[in-house]
């Protein structure tokens, strides 16, 4: 099923298919009912050209395999993880305790109350277990984020990453400046 994260993940933004590059990003969610928050910044991912996956998988309901995906993530190749969750969002602080990679949490505006339940749950991660957090819903900066975490390296895919996140920067200058009556 899809909520306990063993269906493929969304294939228009996996990476799964022999033919395309292993993901270096993991975009994890508690639920389906993220996903809508989570398209532009896996828009984005695509439009960096950074080889991503996605799976529905939830600190409450698939704890185990929420740990198991977290504890594999770096061996797969995976370089950073975002997650999001709303309400007791917790799922980015947990999978951040199965592993040493880099998590972005982004809270997910929950159906109730304002969302700040959800910015509090990722943030207040205690010390040691860090998660980089983002506003709420905002699944764009988590994504770049996670560019510019991979473009910090030197291989030909932090390269790659680092060319994308210079020309986004540029276009939104561009995009900015253009605005200037
Ligand atoms: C969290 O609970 C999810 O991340 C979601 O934001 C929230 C509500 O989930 P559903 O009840 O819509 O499945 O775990």
């Amino acid at each position: 099923a899809l909520v306990d994260g063993t269906a493929t993940p969304q294939s228009s933004h996996g990476s799964e298919s022999p033919s395309k590059p292993s993901p270096l990003v993991a975009v994890v969610m508690g639920s389906d009912s993220d996903l809508p928050v989570l398209e532009p910044g896996l828009k984005l991912l695509t439009q960096l050209g950074i080889p991503h996956t996605v799976r529905i998988t939830s600190a409450h309901r698939t704890p185990a395999h929420m740990a198991e995906f977290a504890r594999d993530a770096a061996a797969s190749g995976i370089r950073v993880l975002i997650g999001a969750a709303g309400g007791a969002a917790h799922l980015p602080g947990m999978a951040a305790a199965h592993t040493w990679l880099p998590v972005i949490g982004v809270p997910v505006k929950p159906s109730i109350g304002d969302g700040t339940d959800s910015v509090l749950s990722i943030l207040n991660m205690p010390r040691g277990v860090p998660v980089a957090t983002v506003a709420i819903n905002n699944a764009v900066n988590a994504a770049l984020l996670a560019a510019r975490i991979l473009a910090a390296g030197t291989d030909a895919a932090a390269l790659r990453a680092r060319d994308a996140v210079r020309a986004y920067a540029a276009d939104s200058t561009d995009e900015v400046m253009g605005k200037d009556a």
